[in-house]
């Protein structure tokens, strides 16, 4: 039986936990197919170009690059491995055909695996392992895939071993064809004799692989168990299929930084990667008349303009096609910060087109015009945010624009006015996101804007009722100022808000002035005596009098926010602060350690349940000051090998203890 091969464009996704080697392994493939020169410095700057990733000495965002590999058509897509960062892999996943996890050879390391896994089960992507840096210790992949195995739902199944000298890595065994090689520095690997001390452990990793395969087919199970020795192209099949159908994990391994081991990776994708037909019935995406483009990314950056980068899903296209009933203009192939022109593309390709109006990534864009907005990458809710303002007062105006085309290229990040403290509130998935957001920013555009822990809005509120009268009145040549008014000051349930009401009889005060009165209630209550705005009160305006000649607005409101003041100072105010609803989300097997962490930020657990949409998933709803929570985020990643989120919104306000509120009121 052969294999047969695709050659419509496919798409590679690399990513995988932070500084594992992602880049430097999309580089090395690169190299690999010629369309780098490794040791030339001039193309080895095709990854993390911006000045953000050049400052930090990591991906801040996705780097992609189309090239063929041995004559065919490929897409490489590097991710940032950060997790506050992972919206870019999460959005690339939707269109990849296949992905490659890279993680570096430390079992300590495996649960930054989770995050990654996580996210490419969600989208059901099917991937392989690629455990990098095998020239920096002395390490075991049998101990390594075990290991690995416990943070993977899927069985990982090792392609190859290793082969040792003097305890180092020198070179691997295809246990498919079981050919040895010896890698060597920039180079091809050369053929080696299969050494004879790892001849028993060759057979014992092929029987295993083998058995891997055969639990997903009854055809090999039948022949492993005559014992006859399946055919080398039959294995071949079953790994493609397998590895297509999402059910196992192939494992290899290698140095980026050496290039050893790539050819193998990039002869594996060759050979078992799906294409975009797989990828099509994932995404649910039927035949069309027309094309079909998934955008899923936004750049903003240059004089280019917006572009839009997506993958040809059906059809094909030409440049100056209509799409979403506009004309798609500047079609061109990605090769890292190089855009060439195009003049078609199609279905697999990846392009980037140049203005498409009200287009944003995860749309899918038809050429009858229809925009689909599938949302199959939602960002997880923002945990983490920031106050911002502008260093420069003059520059505000500028900051709406600008900041929005950041914005546009993430959709885990967000921005909104928060009227309750009105401050300016970021919001994104940990401080390095926002921080990151903010030098793009500052990059881009020259706008310095300083961030800073959002305010807590504290409220206050009455002890008890009080009465006060008080005449506003000063005598200063032509007319005076004269009001005078009784008003009676309750505090109110929590979340019943500010109500004003008059018993006017007669007329003492005229009615054109008790709207006067209640702005002046309005004004004293902005800041009451511990420092922040009053809430929850009742005003009644029970008595006055007026003058007719001095009386004025001016001298009724002024006399309402003076006998609020006093009303107010006699009474005393009690501290409330906000409370909040959260709703953890998190793999069931940490649930225990939730309760820790809730009760450790003065909140309480209201109930748990099972994940509606991710099975073996917990929900756990609770209330937590929301003075607790600015760095909750980082914590519960912590707890729960950085997969754990949760979402929070605002529920009531909560009295505070006397203690508590001396705290608050000294800082
Ligand atoms: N020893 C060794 N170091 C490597 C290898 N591959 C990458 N590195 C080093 O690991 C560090 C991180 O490499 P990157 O390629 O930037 O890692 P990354 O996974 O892209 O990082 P992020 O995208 O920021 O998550 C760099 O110092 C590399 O030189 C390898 O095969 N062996
Ligand atoms: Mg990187």
């Amino acid at each position: 039986m052969t294999v047969t091969h695709t050659s419509s464009p496919r798409v590679a996704l690399i990513c995988g936990p932070y500084l594992s080697g992602k880049s430097t392994l999309l580089e090395a493939m690169l190299s690999e197919a010629g369309s780098l020169q490794r040791h030339n410095p001039e193309t080895l700057a095709l990854a993390d170009n911006s000045p953000e990733a050049r400052a930090h000495e990591m991906s801040t965002e996705m780097n992609i690059a189309s090239t063929d590999y041995l004559g065919e058509p490929w897409t490489f897509i590097d991710c940032p491995g950060l997790i506050e960062l992972q919206q870019e892999t999460r959005s690339a996943a939707t269109i990849a055909d296949i992905a490659v996890v890279v993680c570096e050879p430390d079992p300590g390391k495996s649960t930054a695996l989770t995050a990654t896994l996580q996210i490419l089960d969600e989208a059901d992507v099917p991937h392989l392992l690629f455990i990098n840096k095998f020239d920096k210790e002395e390490v075991s992949a049998r101990h390594m895939l075990e290991t690995f195995q416990a943070v993977s739902r899927r069985p990982l199944v090792l392609r190859e071993i290793p082969i040792r000298e003097h305890g180092k890595v020198i070179g691997h065994v295809d246990l498919v064809s079981e050919r040895a090689f010896r890698w060597e520095e920039g180079k091809p690997s050369s053929l080696l004799a299969l050494p004879e001390v790892i001849q028993d452990r060759e057979e014992e990793a092929r029987t295993t692989l083998f058995e891997s395969l055969a639990d997903f087919d009854d055809d090999l199970l039948e022949k492993l168990l005559e014992d006859v020795i399946p055919s080398n192209d039959d294995i071949y099949s079953n790994l493609s299929k397998n590895l297509s159908s999402n059910l196992v994990v192939p494992v290899l391994f290698g140095s980026a930084t050496h290039g050893n081991g790539i050819r193998r990776l990039m002869k594996a994708l060759r050979h078992e990667a799906p294409d975009i037909t797989t990828t099509n019935l994932r995404l649910a995406v039927g035949s069309t008349d027309g094309p079909v483009v998934r955008v899923f990314k936004t750049v903003n950056a240059g004089h280019a303009g917006k572009i839009s980068i997506g993958r040809v899903l059906t059809g094909t296209l030409k440049d100056g096609d209509t799409l979403n009933g506009q004309r798609a203009a500047g079609m061109s192939k990605i090769f890292g910060p190089k855009m060439e022109r195009l003049a078609t593309a199609e279905a697999g390709d990846v392009i980037g087109f140049g203005k498409l109006d009200g287009v944003i990534t995860g749309d899918r864009v038809t050429g009858d015009g229809k925009l689909i907005s599938d949302n199959m990458a939602a960002p997880t809710p923002p945990p983490f945010a920031l106050a911002i303002r502008t260093e420069n007062r003059g520059d505000d105006v500028k900051l709406p624009d600008n900041l929005q085309k950041i914005l546009d290229e993430d959709l885990s990040l967000s921005a909104a006015f928060d009227e309750r403290t009105g401050e300016f509130i970021l919001y994104g998935q940990g401080d390095m996101h926002l921080r990151l957001a903010l030098e793009k920013l500052k990059n881009r555009s020259g706008l310095t804007v300083n961030a800073t822990v959002p305010t807590v809005a504290y409220r206050e509120t009455l002890r008890k009722t009080v009465e006060k009268r008080v005449r506003h009145k000063k005598q200063s040549g032509g007319h005076g100022e004269f009001g005078e008014v009784l008003l009676r000051v309750s505090p109110r349930k929590r979340g019943e808000g500010f109500i004003f009401s008059d018993k006017i009889h007669g007329g003492v005060v005229p009615k054109q002035y008790i709207p006067a009165v209640e702005a002046g209630v309005i004004d004293a209550m902005r800041e009451g005596p511990l420092g922040f705005p009053l809430v929850d009160l009742e005003v009644v305006l029970t008595d006055g009098k007026f003058h007719a000649v001095d009386s004025s607005e001016m001298a009724f409101r002024k006399a309402g926010s003076q006998a609020i003041r006093e009303a107010i100072a006699e009474s005393g105010t009690v501290l409330l602060e906000p409370i909040n609803n959260v709703g953890i989300v998190i793999p069931n097997e940490h649930t225990p350690r939730i309760q820790k962490l809730v009760s450790g930020r003065r909140g309480q657990i209201l109930g748990f349940d099972t994940c509606a949409h991710r099975q073996g998933w917990d929900e756990v709803s609770c209330q937590i000051p929301a003075a607790e929570m600015q760095d909750m985020i980082q914590e519960l990643r912590s707890a729960t090998m950085g997969v754990g989120s949760y979402e929070s919104s605002f529920d009531h306000l909560q009295q505070l203890s006397a203690d508590e509120t001396r705290k608050i009121v000294a800082t």
